[in-house]
């Protein structure tokens, strides 16, 4: 059998774009084309597999893929759905592709408690998920399955009420729906088989989600370079949010004034900036970081 780490991403939709973007910052470039459903990286023995989030955890425990990329909500919705819903796991939690599942009625609604939803019809593409919360609060509802427009269900009679993913709540509002109670908060995550995959498929996994823990981090860090005078150093350190130890150097032909650098850990808003420069910081630069290492 191959020992190149088979990964399986989605081919194109809400994880596509930014997947790619990670995977190719992590320093691995792969030919490919759109309709390629298998490309290869050169710098290390990885092989990606282009398909549909739904098939992800699938070919996870089928063991064709050892990685995938998938939102929380389509693994769980897989695991509840297994016989055998320990062979895998999540390794990593990437932090983008936020949102919830949520149950979600009319406007009239007036909801309390789990208990209003007995008897009740609700549709969903996540039933599993859903008859999970449903036995956890015994409840007897019906899982209406569908696989998409499931906003349009409670207008068109189908069901009384919805159970779907949410990120800005503009899809329900337009439906004239509000969210009642949120089953499952999720995200983009990195799953694998939970069995040891042997020391090279291992080492190389390992490697691999460093790199992606680094690039995530940079995206999420700034470097920040300025000058300022030496009497009011310890005002501007303390306004650079989220920086732990800032390097201070003398300037060449201004005694009286330092050059101040850190990395700050959120991002740096305009308001900080003329804060700084308030407090008697100069030459103020925001850079992005690239890569990051700890
Ligand atoms: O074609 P394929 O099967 O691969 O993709 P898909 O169409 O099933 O999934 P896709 O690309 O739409 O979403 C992939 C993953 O992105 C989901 O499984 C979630 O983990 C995550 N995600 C994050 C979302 C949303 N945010 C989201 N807003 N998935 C769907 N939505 C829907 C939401 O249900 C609503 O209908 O987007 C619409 C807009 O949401 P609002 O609340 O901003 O109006
Ligand atoms: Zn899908």
């Amino acid at each position: 059998m191959s020992n190149r780490l088979k990964i399986a991403l989605q081919k194109s939709g809400r994880l596509s774009e930014l997947t790619f973007e990670i995977i190719e910052k992590c320093g691995l470039t792969f030919s490919r084309s759109k309709n390629n459903l298998i490309c290869s990286a050169e710098e290390l023995p990885i092989d990606l597999l282009l398909v549909r989030d739904d098939d992800i955890p699938g070919l996870v425990r089928s063991k064709i893929c050892d990685l995938g990329f998938v939102g929380e909500n389509v693994y769980l919705e897989e695991t509840y759905k297994d016989a055998q819903p320990e062979a895998i796991e999540i390794t990593y939690k990437l932090g983008f592709a936020k949102c919830r599942l949520c149950l979600a009625g009319p406007q009239e609604f007036q909801y309390t408690s789990p208990s209003q939803l007995q008897g009740k019809k609700i549709a969903t593409s996540y039933p599993a998920i859903l008859n999970a919360f449903l036995a956890r609060n015994g409840i007897t509802a019906e899982a209406v399955a569908m696989n998409g427009s499931v906003e349009v269900a409670p207008r068109l009679k189908i069901a009384d009420l919805i159970c779907d993913l949410v990120s800005t709540g503009a899809t329900l509002e337009a439906n004239g729906l509000k969210i009642i109670e949120t089953i499952l908060q999720s995200q983009a995550v990195i799953i694998r088989r939970a069995e040891n995959l042997g020391a090279e498929k291992e080492a190389i996994i390992e490697r691999l989600i460093k790199r992606i823990q680094g690039t995530l981090s940079a995206r999420q860090n700034k470097y920040i370079v300025m000058h300022a005078p030496r009497h009011s150093l310890s005002d501007v350190v303390r306004l650079i949010p989220g920086c732990e130890s800032p390097t201070i150097a003398q300037l060449e032909h201004t005694p009286d004034h330092v050059s101040v650098a850190a990395v700050c850990e959120e991002n740096i808003f305009w308001e900080t900036i003329e804060q700084l420069k308030a407090a008697g910081a100069s030459s103020i630069l925001v850079l992005p970081i690239e890569k990051m290492l700890r």
